[in-house]
């Protein structure tokens, strides 16, 4: 059996990773560590607790004593594990240097003595580049990051590379776009702004609208990193961009149509300090490995606002139950920005 280690498995695209490689791998033993912030759920893990391949341990990747028996153990590391909403970061930054940054160091850090690792993945993100106005981001581009989360995931980003370069510890390193899917935490803009149409609340655009994601659907992301732990080249940059370039706007009315609800509910909202304008990414280089989305936009984004219609049972609590939520939520959106 190939022990496989996924940091931030009860989140949004771990959830979904651990939930494929158990499907797509019979011969893989997963262990899922994740601290249980407020964005992690273990009910997010609800099919695959039971599983006699999964383990579920509730710890800090910033633990060294927890995380240096469990990266002795594996032959698989996947990262995921880390605070991820660029707003929050805005008025919190230190926790995000935390996670990210010292997080990634101390793995690392074990990772260089974990005689049987054969590929530590670890997850960057399209906004190391910065806002890009025109073109798309290929691997070898200056990084620009220019928010406190873009930051930290650009320093976790150079120093999984700097352990390869100096430790030879098998890094790979991933700079996926946009997610979107199942099991999203209703803070990140789709979520928020489906759950919020089907409760006919008001959709809180920030700025003009006019600001672009490349929109992946995680499927595809999961995918992709099967691809790059099999053939991946230790060391090297990944871009894995859906190719879906939308402006807010576009997807905020999308999401309207498919909901049946009306333009009415767009509440321009004041911007996001420092939002970058545009990411767009170039993925040449994994496409030449094989890879290609498969999602079209339109049904990914049609699947995902069904499996939110579906399945409240997950996102209701949060929304309506958690205090924690709804004092970030009401605090973050009548703030004067
Ligand atoms: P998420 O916020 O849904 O999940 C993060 C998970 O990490 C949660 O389960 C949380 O409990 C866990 N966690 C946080 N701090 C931890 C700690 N100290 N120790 C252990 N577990 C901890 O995030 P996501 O959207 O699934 O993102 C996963 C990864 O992908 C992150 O590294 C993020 O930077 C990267 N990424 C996300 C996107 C996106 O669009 N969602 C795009 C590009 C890159
Ligand atoms: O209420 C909102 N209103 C709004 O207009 C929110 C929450 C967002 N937005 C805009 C800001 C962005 O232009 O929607 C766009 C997407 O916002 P988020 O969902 O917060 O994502 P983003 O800031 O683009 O970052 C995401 O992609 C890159 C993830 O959260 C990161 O973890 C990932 O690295």
């Amino acid at each position: 059996m190939i022990e496989v280690l996924v940091t931030g498995g009860a989140g949004f695209i771990g959830s979904n990773f651990v939930r494929h490689a158990l499907a797509a791998h019979a011969d893989w033993r997963v262990t899922t560590l994740d601290k249980l912030t407020y964005a992690g759920r273990a009910d997010t893990l609800h099919d695959v607790l039971d599983d006699p391949r999964h383990t579920f341990i509730r710890g800090d990747v910033g633990d060294q004593s927890l995380v240096e028996p469990l990266l002795a153990r594996s032959q698989i590391v996947v990262h995921f594990a880390a605070e991820t909403h660029v707003d929050r970061s805005i008025s919190g930054a230190l926790q995000f240097v935390q996670t990210d940054v010292i997080g990634t160091a101390v793995l690392l850090e074990a990772a260089r003595n974990a005689r049987r690792l054969q590929r530590f993945i670890q997850i960057s993100t399209d906004e190391v580049y910065g806002s890009v106005a025109t073109g798309a981001s290929r691997e070898t581009d200056e990084l620009k990051p220019r928010n406190p989360y873009s930051a930290s995931k650009t320093a976790a980003d150079r120093l999984a590379y700097s352990y390869f370069a100096t430790y030879g510890v098998p890094v790979i390193i991933v700079r996926p776009s946009n997610n979107y899917g199942p099991y999203q935490y209703p803070e990140k803009v789709i979520p928020l702004f489906v759950t919020n149409a089907i409760d006919e609340k008001a959709l809180p655009l920030y700025g003009d609208g006019q600001n672009v994601r490349d929109w992946l659907h995680v499927s595809d992301h999961c995918r992709a990193l099967d691809l790059l732990i099999a053939r991946g080249d230790i060391g090297e940059v990944y871009n894995v961009g859906g190719g879906n370039d939308v402006r807010n706007i576009d997807l905020t009315r999308r999401i309207l149509a498919l909901l049946d609800r009306p333009e009415s509910l767009i509440a321009p909202t004041p911007d996001r300090p420092g939002h970058d304008r545009r990411y767009c990414l170039d993925s040449t280089k994994i496409q030449a490995l094989g890879w290609r989305p498969d999602m079209p936009f339109e049904r990914g984004l049609e699947d995902t606002v069904t499996w939110y219609r579906e399945n409240e049972w997950w996102w209701r609590p949060i929304k309506d139950g958690d205090a924690s939520f709804r004092a970030y939520y009401d605090a973050h959106y009548a703030r004067p920005r």
